[in-house]
């Protein structure tokens, strides 16, 4: 068969007059490459997000959700074998293979290059390939940044249209000559073969070969064979953290796997803003959310997922959300949980392999409404509480939520101030049954460095005092970080000099201990914002610290405490150190930072050192 052509006269022919030459250029070269039917450039319109949907709807990508219950949403179910981000499938494709690190699955960029332009070759026979413009960022604004993904999964379109500030207005300032990032996505499952037999589409068109690639040095990101997430909205993992924490190195920024949150005190008026690391799925989503069991204190969300911090002109470190909405994970999220998630979920949503209600609205386990007695789950088959009982579940457990954040109830009214806010404190947390306190602070900024880098998630449920099987996963950004993880700790050090006594200082958090009973010593949840009381204090200078092994702790009787559970018995246990586990979890963490030769910065191995001297101290 002969393929249609593209020449960058025909691209410019249907392209907006805003598209610069240099992006037509490269949207007739990708479209020469993947050969689609046709090349449609998104405006970002309410007008193209109907069309589009009804047009899924039709094809039965989606299903309609009931508009009295849920109006303008819908839902998608996957292939069973494209649920997640694929981090096997992943690559950092630098010059040099030191570049990526021992964290991440290198490629040579000529060789992946070479391997891309064969699977992508004709990947779009018989699709639209969409021109999509995003910001990521507030348009416009300082520390914002654009990109254009190519792809041919209207779902992705839609998505995109929640996730980023999408359309017309971020083509226009591409067309003013601001930088931005080219990304091409394919779900890898074209309609016509290079014979031209055709076949049918599918409700969730994929490939089981997937790569998501990623080349730092010319800023490209390259993503085949997955429609799911993190792999194919590519403004958010792909660009908003490995591609951007490799530009703002070069730069003199950062960009973190955080949550941005503002807390203000009503009986001063007082803000103070904080970002959180944690690794994936420990309820980032739900302290972006919080809703504080004490009195005076409200919480506003600026962003549960990412941030992307520069120094202001006046010194500080400034935060802003690149995103503009919330792709989060559905099961286990309830007006218990996390009321404010529910309520921004209302409406215009897109659900994802979550389960379908006979009266077209959604359920997952963990709602609080309990499973009815039928629905259909996210394979598309009937389910009852029969199959709840053999231990099947309705939703998948990665199943998700996208919806924008402006229709967060409590989103805070700067989240798009271009400017970003000022941070004042930085929490790193993990998911530790056993050590780890409920809060330290860094002794001095190297520290607060190694506390990030230090980040690790229990895997199993290990003996209090054993070091267990743990999952390292440095400042959370283990899957994300575009180069050599030890070089990006080197980075953040340089930061902490060039800010100086401005740089917010480090707080490690950890909610999830549990007693000798396996129990969950912190109630958690709103008494989270007990520890961020504790925090702003400190910083106010109106409480003091205890120095010990892990960092500086509260005194019980100035932390606030009133209306919980917790003891003065539970506070000493969630404070206790044991000499003898530390000494063995710094054994482990020693090994893991060994991975990275040289490119450990020195400072590290001090700190490293510093901590074994007050484990000796403490025995
Ligand atoms: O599985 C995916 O593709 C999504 S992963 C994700 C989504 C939203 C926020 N964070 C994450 C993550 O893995 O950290
Ligand atoms: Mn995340």
């Amino acid at each position: 068969m002969t393929d249609k052509t593209y020449s960058a006269d025909d691209v410019k022919a249907g392209a907006p007059a805003s598209a610069p030459e240099d992006l037509v250029t490269w949207v007739a070269q990708v479209a020469t490459l993947t050969k689609p039917k046709d090349i449609y450039w998104c405006d970002g319109s309410e007008e193209e997000w109907t069309r589009l949907t009804d047009e899924m709807v039709e094809s039965g990508m989606f299903t309609r959700l009931n508009p009295e219950k849920r109006p303008n949403s819908f839902l998608a179910r996957s292939l069973p074998s494209d649920v997640a981000r694929v981090e096997s499938r992943t690559f950092i494709c630098s010059e040099k293979e030191e570049d990526a690190g021992p964290t991440n699955n290198w490629a040579d960029p000529k060789e992946m290059k070479e391997t891309l332009n064969k699977v992508f070759d004709g990947s779009m026979r018989g699709r639209t390939m969409y021109v999509i413009p995003f910001s990521m960022g507030p348009l416009g604004g300082p520390i914002s940044k654009l990109g254009i993904e190519l792809t041919d999964s209207p779902y992705v379109v839609v998505n995109m249209r929640i996730m980023t500030r999408m359309g017309a207005k971020a083509l226009d300032l591409i067309g003013e000559g601001q930088e931005w990032v080219p990304a091409v996505h394919s779900v890898g499952y074209p309609l016509i073969d290079a014979e031209g037999n055709e076949r049918e589409d599918t409700t969730w068109p994929c490939n089981d070969e997937k790569y998501i690639t990623h080349f730092p040095e010319t800023n490209e990101i390259w993503s085949y064979g997955s429609g799911y997430g993190g792999n194919a909205l590519l403004g958010k993992k792909c660009y908003a953290l490995r591609i951007a924490s490799t530009m703002a190195r070069r730069q003199g920024w950062m960009a973190e796997h955080m949550l941005i949150l503002r807390l203000t005190s009503e009986e001063t008026g007082k803000q103070y803003h904080v970002t959180a690391a944690f690794p994936s799925a420990c309820g980032k989503t739900n302290l972006a959310m919080l809703q504080p069991t004490i009195e005076g204190y409200k919480v506003e969300t600026i962003g549960d997922d990412i941030a992307w911090m520069r120094p202001g002109e006046d010194g500080t470190l400034r935060a802003i959300n690149p995103e503009a909405g919330f792709f989060g994970v559905a099961p286990g999220t309830s007006y218990d949980t996390n009321p404010m998630a529910m309520d921004t979920m209302r409406a215009n949503s897109i659900f994802t392999n979550v389960a379908l209600t006979d009266d077209g609205d959604v359920w997952w386990e963990g709602i609080d409404a309990p499973m009815p007695d039928h629905l259909i789950d996210w394979h598309g088959n009937d389910f009852t509480p029969a199959d709840a009982e053999e231990g099947k579940v309705a939703a998948h457990p990665n199943s998700r939520f996208t919806v924008p954040a402006s229709q967060c109830p409590i989103i805070c009214p700067d989240w798009e101030a271009p400017e970003g806010v000022p941070v004042d404190a930085i929490l790193f947390g993990g998911r530790r049954a056993t050590n780890v306190p409920l809060v330290a602070e860094q002794y001095e900024p190297a520290h607060g460095v190694f506390i990030g880098a230090s980040v690790a998630s229990e895997q199993t449920a290990a003996a209090e005092g054993s070091v267990g099987s743990l999952r390292h996963d440095p400042f959370a950004m283990l899957p994300f970080c575009g180069y050599n993880m030890a070089d990006y700790w080197g980075h953040w050090l340089d930061m902490q000099k060039e800010l100086g006594d401005k740089f917010p200082k480090v707080y490690q958090v950890n909610w999830f201990r549990k007693d000798e009973n396996g129990k969950y010593m912190w109630p958690g949840f709103g008494d989270n914002a007990r520890v961020l009381d504790w925090i702003v204090r400190r910083a106010a200078g109106e409480v003091e610290a205890v120095e010990g092994v892990t960092g500086k702790y509260p005194k019980y009787e100035e932390f606030n405490l009133e209306g919980t559970d917790v003891d003065e018995e539970t506070w000493k246990k969630l404070f206790h150190i044991d000499p003898e586990a530390w000494a063995a979890e710094m054994d482990d963490t020693e090994e893991y930072f060994s991975k990275f030769g040289d490119h450990l910065p020195e400072e590290i191995t001090e700190q490293l050192k510093k901590f074994r001297d007050r484990i000796e101290e403490a025995k």
